[in-house]
């Protein structure tokens, strides 16, 4: 390990007492938007299948805690930017799951006004910027907004997302250069599910610890673990602050798993075996945050089941909203494409 590498989390990788601490509700919250992401791409790759949804659509089904665990670490107006497999990313940030519904759908009701689709949500009134569609292609962009939150001086941070596959880009690099050169307050976080599409991590890149990719640029690496949503919280606190306070970029790897393929069209049975995928499962982030909540009485049994009731309604009517919304009217095609 190098001395930019610091294992952190890792050990931990429990559901400490600890936490108690964040508060009933805060944890509650927590899990229940664990859930509420959960239902809604079960309900979003429903609707795909019936055609309802066009494109591409990546879940995010196993990934939950990420989103949730640094979203639960940062303020509001903090910024957060991140690759095409972005619904868990703008539900934990809490936007309205009508309107992105009616984004999947196409219609003008839509976060984008139905022009962006599943890999572009948006929502600028929360700072999350996006939903890219290009494989790093967000990294620079998360890179210049750190470089804007130091050039006004405010007192903010970007957390910065992206997959494993993506710290083979060269925009990766440039990046992680810039941001170390200029001391700029980014948390660059990988989510490392373990595949690029169908390939393998140790397939793709040479050096599988993907923390200590930091080192040459003397950005210090740390590693949580993405099926424990705590895991991920504290490591977020420790990254968060420091670009906050020191303003020093951090490259954080969380290791997580998608539970179903890569997209839609992914058949998801060539490059990894049904007993992996089934092993993996049995991490399950929002299982063991239900474990965690009835151990600790934080909630009861039925506290859990209305929960999950609650949020399927709430996914319902967000089908409900995008079904009755209308499709972008013709004179919108050429509306917020150059600005001016
Ligand atoms: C520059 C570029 N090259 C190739 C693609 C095609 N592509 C889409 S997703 C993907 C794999 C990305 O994997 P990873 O970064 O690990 O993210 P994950 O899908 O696992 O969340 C590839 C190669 C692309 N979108 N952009
Ligand atoms: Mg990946």
């Amino acid at each position: 390990m190098s001395d930019y590498a610091v294992e952190t989390n890792m050990s931990k990788g429990s559901f400490g007492e600890e936490y108690l601490s964040l508060g009933r509700n805060k944890l509650v919250e927590m899990f229940r938007t664990m859930v509420l992401i959960r239902r809604f791409e079960e309900m979003a790759a429903k609707m795909y299948s019936m055609q309802k949804i066009g494109g591409f659509l990546h879940l995010y089904i196993g990934q939950e805690a990420v989103a949730v665990g640094s979203v639960a670490a940062i303020r509001d107006d903090d910024y957060m930017i991140t690759a095409y497999r972005d619904h868990g990313h703008a539900i934990a940030r809490g936007t309205d799951p009508k309107l992105l519904m009616a984004e999947l759908f196409g219609k003008y009701t839509g976060t984008s006004k139905g022009k962006g689709g599943s890999m572009h949500f948006f929502d600028a009134s929360r700072n999350m910027l996006g939903g890219h569609a290009i494989v790093g292609g967000q990294i620079p962009l998360g890179t210049g907004i750190a470089f804007k939150i130091k050039y006004r001086r405010e007192d903010k941070v970007c957390l910065t997302y992206m997959g494993d596959a993506a710290v083979n880009q060269g925009t990766f690099h440039e990046s992680l250069n810039l941001a170390a050169l200029w001391k700029l307050p980014v948390v660059y976080i990988v989510e490392n599910n373990l595949y690029g599409m169908g390939t393998a991590v140790d397939r793709a890149s040479a050096v599988t610890e993907l923390y200590k990719r930091g080192c040459s640029y003397g950005i210090e690496g740390m590693v949580a673990d993405g099926m424990n949503v705590f895991s991920v919280y504290d490591a977020i606190k420790e990254a968060a602050k420091k670009a906050r306070e020191l303003s020093l970029p951090t490259l954080l790897e969380i290791r997580t798993y998608r539970f179903r393929g890569h997209s839609m069209s992914d058949p998801d049975s060539i490059y990894r075996t049904k007993q992996e995928v089934e092993e993996e499962k049995q991490r399950d982030p929002i299982e063991q945050m239900k474990k965690f909540l009835l151990e600790e009485k934080i909630a009861t049994q039925k506290e859990i089941d209305d929960i999950d009731a609650e949020v399927k309604k709430v996914v319902a009517e967000a089908v409900e909203f995008a079904e009755n919304s209308s499709e972008p009217p013709l004179e919108s095609m050429y509306d917020d494409i150059y600005v001016s």
